[in-house]
């Protein structure tokens, strides 16, 4: 690291301005720490600032994606859909950080390139791409989980003439495809959702599908009055009943087995998941992501859903997913499927015959051209591990996180991983974060984190991070726990598999209640698995 300036001098360093970002904020200065936010982006928002695309939306109801950390910002807070759209969200994040009043302490268009512990200091000394230098005791990275593009590279991208774009680095001032001949690579969420609006515009658009992908209908509407009243009457009690789910919010969950339901009855309870809406359907058989059998069936519910709205029943074919339901994470689209009924719509399969280079003029696949005048890349994010992977962090002795890391993350509860002390991971990988409600999981984090500050400093202590045998363990029983279920069966960024060359990993920890507890038990034994020390 440069040396010819003195090193800002902070309790802690905060990477990322998104809702764990501010949330840590809000929590250190309660504790009285001195702490900076430093974010990359010109605002605040995190993902929500950089997923711009046409239709971005949350999958999670309003009223469950939301802080609860503070009863009057929960009780004032109006949602106008059922489930927000990405300006919502913004609008949401820019009332929080005035409510709070956190602006004098974030620092933007500042991104994070290095963070390394100094072993005899017991500080970590991060460094910006302006060169600005920090030294803090503990270092927090907010850095978010889909944070990180995923951009293949394919040959030819300097020679296309038209213009290129990645769902999750939108421009801000958006982009206007009237007339346009679009492509869209990728069938995930995010081009799910930005697919219809761009059908809408566009002259014509390609959709090039490697995987085609479950989507249930979001059934999005104004957020009804009544509901957001009867929620607010007992906000506390909604909230503990969505933290008592496994995935960190209320699923409506049916804790029947579908292996002991009858065809009709597990019929009858698709139809009301499919007609409820988007992520509900995780909620309906207790069995779902355990036995393929059960899944099997629902899988068959869905497809047939999706026959009866594609007219072409070879596009619909293609457009039908056999991989397990649930697996990849489910999308919630408005009008997806029916989209590819336009005149102006065409389906081109990938999956055997894969997009081959980019030219002058478009695409190449199995030697057609596509001529396209914009590309739209919705090819997801090096997840869990991209944000952290992409900042230069070393802990003791100059170790590199990325070497450590080299065969996949090791992590003590998604928080810690041995060998980087005070450095924090909210959201990390090992903890539940994307398979839960995101806000919900680094409120929880953000807790923790706060609390273990308290107790070392009323210890007299500076130091924390994990012992390497509780690491170890906490690593074997996150791969067990997904181990049980189907969640390994398909290439999804849980995984990993999105990314070439990544390691395959299970990233994320299944079980929001049983993460709580752990962590519960773990700070009330005195953080039990860390090492706790002066220096
Ligand atoms: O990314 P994805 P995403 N050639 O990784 C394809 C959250 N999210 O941005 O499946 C051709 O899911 C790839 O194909 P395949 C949500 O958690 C939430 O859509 O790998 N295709 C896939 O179809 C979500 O799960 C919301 O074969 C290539 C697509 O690109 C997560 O973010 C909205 C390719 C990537 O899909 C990620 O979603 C949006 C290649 N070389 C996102 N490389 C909501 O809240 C990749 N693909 C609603």
């Amino acid at each position: 690291m440069s040396q010819d300036k003195a090193p800002q001098q902070f309790d802690a360093i905060i990477v990322g301005a998104g809702f764990a970002g501010l949330y840590m904020l809000h929590r250190m200065r309660q504790l009285g720490l001195k702490a900076r936010v430093l974010e990359a982006g010109s605002g605040a928002g995190g993902t929500w600032f950089w997923n711009r695309y046409p239709g971005a939306r949350c999958d999670i109801e309003s009223m469950q994606y939301s802080y609860q950390f503070d009863d009057g910002l929960q009780q004032e807070w109006e949602w106008s859909e059922r489930y927000a759209a990405q300006p919502e969200l913004l609008r949401y994040v820019a009332h929080v950080i005035e409510r709070f009043q956190l602006a004098s302490d974030i620092q933007y268009n500042t991104r994070v390139e290095r963070a390394h512990f100094d072993d005899s200091a017991a500080r970590w000394l991060v460094e910006t791409n302006s060169g600005e230098r920090f030294s803090a005791q503990f270092c927090v990275m907010a850095t978010g989980c889909l944070s990180s593009t995923n951009m293949p590279k394919f040959e030819g991208m300097a020679d296309f003439k038209g213009a290129i774009y990645h769902t999750g680095q939108w421009p801000q001032d958006g982009v206007d495809f009237s007339a346009l001949r679009v492509g869209v690579i990728g069938t995930g969420s995010s081009a799910i959702q930005s697919i219809p609006i761009i059908a809408e515009q566009a002259a014509h658009l390609h959709v090039f599908q490697r995987t085609p992908n479950y989507s249930v209908p979001a059934q999005n509407g104004p957020m009804d009055p009544q509901v957001a009243r009867e929620i607010k009457a007992n906000y506390a009690e909604y909230r503990a009943l969505g933290k008592s789910q496994l995935l960190a919010y209320d699923l409506k969950m049916n804790h029947q087995l579908a292996a002991n339901a009858t065809p009709e009855e597990i019929r009858a309870e698709c139809e009301f998941r499919w007609q409820t809406g988007g992520l509900y359907f995780y909620g309906a058989f207790a069995d779902m992501l355990v036995s393929q059998e059960a899944n099997d069936v629902i899988a068959q519910f869905v497809r047939d859903k999706i026959r009866a709205k594609v007219r072409d029943p070879k596009v619909a074919d293609l457009l039908s997913p056999t991989t397990v339901f649930g697996c990849k994470r489910i999308c919630a689209d408005t009008g997806y499927f029916e989209t590819f009924n336009r005149d102006n719509v065409t389906l081109v399969d990938v999956s055997k015959t894969p997009i081959e280079r980019l030219t002058t003029a478009g695409l190449s696949v199995a030697g057609k051209i596509y001529e396209l005048d914009a590309i739209v890349f919705a090819t997801g994010f090096d997840a869990m591990t991209g944000s952290l992977e992409r900042i230069d962090i070393r802990g003791r002795q100059g170790l590199p996180l990325a070497d450590k890391w080299q065969a996949g993350p090791r992590t003590y509860l998604g928080l810690q991983t041995a060998g980087f002390p005070n450095l924090f991971t909210i959201s990390g990988p090992g903890s539940p974060s994307v398979l839960t409600c995101m806000i919900t999981s680094i409120e929880q984090h953000v807790d923790f984190i706060a609390d273990a500050i308290v107790h070392l400093r009323t210890h007299g202590q500076q130091c924390m991070e994990p012992l390497l045998e509780a690491e170890d363990a906490w690593v074997e029983h996150v791969n067990e726990v997904a181990g049980g279920t189907l969640l390994n069966s398909c290439n999804s960024w849980y995984l990993g598999a999105n990314v070439p060359g990544k390691p395959r990993v299970f990233m994320p920890y299944l079980g929001f209640p049983a993460y709580v507890e752990k962590c519960r038990q773990v700070a009330a034994n005195g953080y039990e698995g860390f090492k706790l020390d002066v220096a």
